[in-house]
């Protein structure tokens, strides 16, 4: 029995043969790792505020009790985070910051749920609010 080259069998094979050859370019261009994008992450208990434009980034945060609250200073002013109660300067704070320069941070813990406004000491136009539940 001689071999004769079956002409649909090599047609055949040649459709096999691209077939692999695509497929195996295409593997070639596309990416060989996908980088998950960057997401903020937030530890759980505790939330970052971006002061920035002379503004508290949020302005309003609501969070759970033992949450610690981190401020970020991202302007190239100072400022300086003081516990308002009640909307009176006059009264004592439960938190306040040192003099924040740019990049510096300052965190609190808070405890007790309730509601408590903030502002800056050198800028009494920026406030903002936390609230603990
Ligand atoms: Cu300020």
């Amino acid at each position: 029995m001689r071999c004769i080259p079956n002409p649909i069998h090599l047609a055949i094979l040649m459709v096999v043969l691209i077939t692999f050859i695509s497929v195996s370019g295409c593997t070639g261009n596309s990416p060989s790792s996908i980088t998950p994008a960057a997401t903020p992450t937030e530890v759980p208990g505790t939330m970052t505020v971006n002061i920035q434009n002379f503004a508290f980034v949020p302005a309003s945060i609501t969070v759970q009790k033992g949450t610690t609250v981190t401020w970020v200073n991202l302007d190239t002013s100072t400022h300086q985070i003081r516990n308002d109660i009640q909307g009176s300067l006059a009264q004592g704070a439960l938190f306040s910051s040192d003099s924040l320069l740019k990049d510096a941070r300052y965190s609190f813990k808070f405890d007790i749920p309730g509601t408590y406004p903030y502002y800056c000491t050198i800028h009494p136009s920026m406030k903002g609010t936390v609230i603990v539940m």
